[in-house]
């Protein structure tokens, strides 16, 4: 791959945007590249943990510009062939998916971030939902993820005025889980994910697809959900050796099955 560095170790698949003269911006390469990646985590059983990051002094500034505004580029295209499918690549691969945002995150890189399940961000780093500063809307789930987030006030005003918060303004608003100094910010996160692939993979993907659907369903829908999938996890490999360590006083070593 060419824009985008994958690897694998101790059951992490890290994926990192690496564009950085602009700032991680994706094109259609970029963008081909990123659902690759995740179809490849959603299919390795030895990923059983993602993260995301970005290469230099930025996480990512979402759609680049340039790209955008070459002959033939079709910003519906871009919009439904890009950015959809990584959003619905990231929500649906029932393992956890951790985003350390190492920089500023703007327009999709924003919405990119928060579509993750767990976020991290360096002090440093940034978050703007830079659309309307060129006329646009706010793409990439921003507008089904950030009020949900942050609240529909919250939401407006930063998605109207195009405003930069800071990444203790974004923890405090909800949308990010911790802030770290910018040098701790790789290792904890690698840290976190490692920790995560050791975990019952099979409840955290199961955990994953519940919380996708409290979005959305009513209340009985939802404890028929939680239901129906307790018994699924309830059936796994993992919950047998938890439960065992459990009674034996012992660490559990899960497998993700
Ligand atoms: O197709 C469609 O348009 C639909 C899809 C839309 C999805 C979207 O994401 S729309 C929103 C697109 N993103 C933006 O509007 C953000 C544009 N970038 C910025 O506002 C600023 O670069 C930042 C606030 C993110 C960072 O500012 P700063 O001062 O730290 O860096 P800089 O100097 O502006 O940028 C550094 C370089 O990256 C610079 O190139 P140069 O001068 O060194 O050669 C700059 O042009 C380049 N760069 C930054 N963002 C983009 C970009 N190049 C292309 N596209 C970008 N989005």
């Amino acid at each position: 791959m060419e824009h985008i560095l994958f690897s694998i170790n101790n059951g992490v698949g890290k994926i990192t945007l690496n564009r950085p003269d602009v700032l991680n911006s994706f094109h259609m390469a970029m963008g081909k590249e990123m659902r690759e990646v995740l179809e490849e985590c959603k299919n390795n059983k030895a990923i059983r943990a993602v993260l995301i990051t970005g290469a230099g002094r930025a996480f990512c500034a979402g759609q680049d510009l340039a790209a955008a505004i070459a002959p033939g580029a079709d910003i519906k295209v871009i919009v439904q062939e890009q950015y959809n499918p990584i959003v619905l690549g990231i929500r649906n691969l029932e393992k956890p998916v951790i985003c350390a945002v190492n920089g500023v995150a703007a327009g999709a890189g924003a919405n990119l971030a928060i579509a993750c399940d767990i976020v991290l961000a360096a002090y440093s780093s940034s978050f703007i939902q830079a659309f309307s500063k060129i006329g646009l809307v706010p793409d990439t789930a921003g507008t089904f993820f950030l009020p949900r987030l942050i609240g529909m006030q919250r939401a407006t005003a930063l998605m109207m005025l195009g405003d930069k918060i800071t990444a203790e303004q974004a923890m405090e608003f909800g949308m990010v889980y911790r802030v770290l100094p910018d040098e701790a910010l790789m290792a904890e996160a690698e840290k976190l994910a490692e920790q995560m692939a050791t975990m019952a993979t099979k409840g955290l993907g199961l955990t994953k697809r519940l919380l996708n659907a409290s979005f959305t369903n009513s209340l009985k829908e939802q404890l028929d959900m939680e239901g129906e999938l307790q018994a699924m996890a309830a059936k796994t490999q993992d919950n047998a050796e938890g439960v065992k360590a459990f009674l034996e006083k012992r660490k559990p070593v899960f497998k993700g099955e």
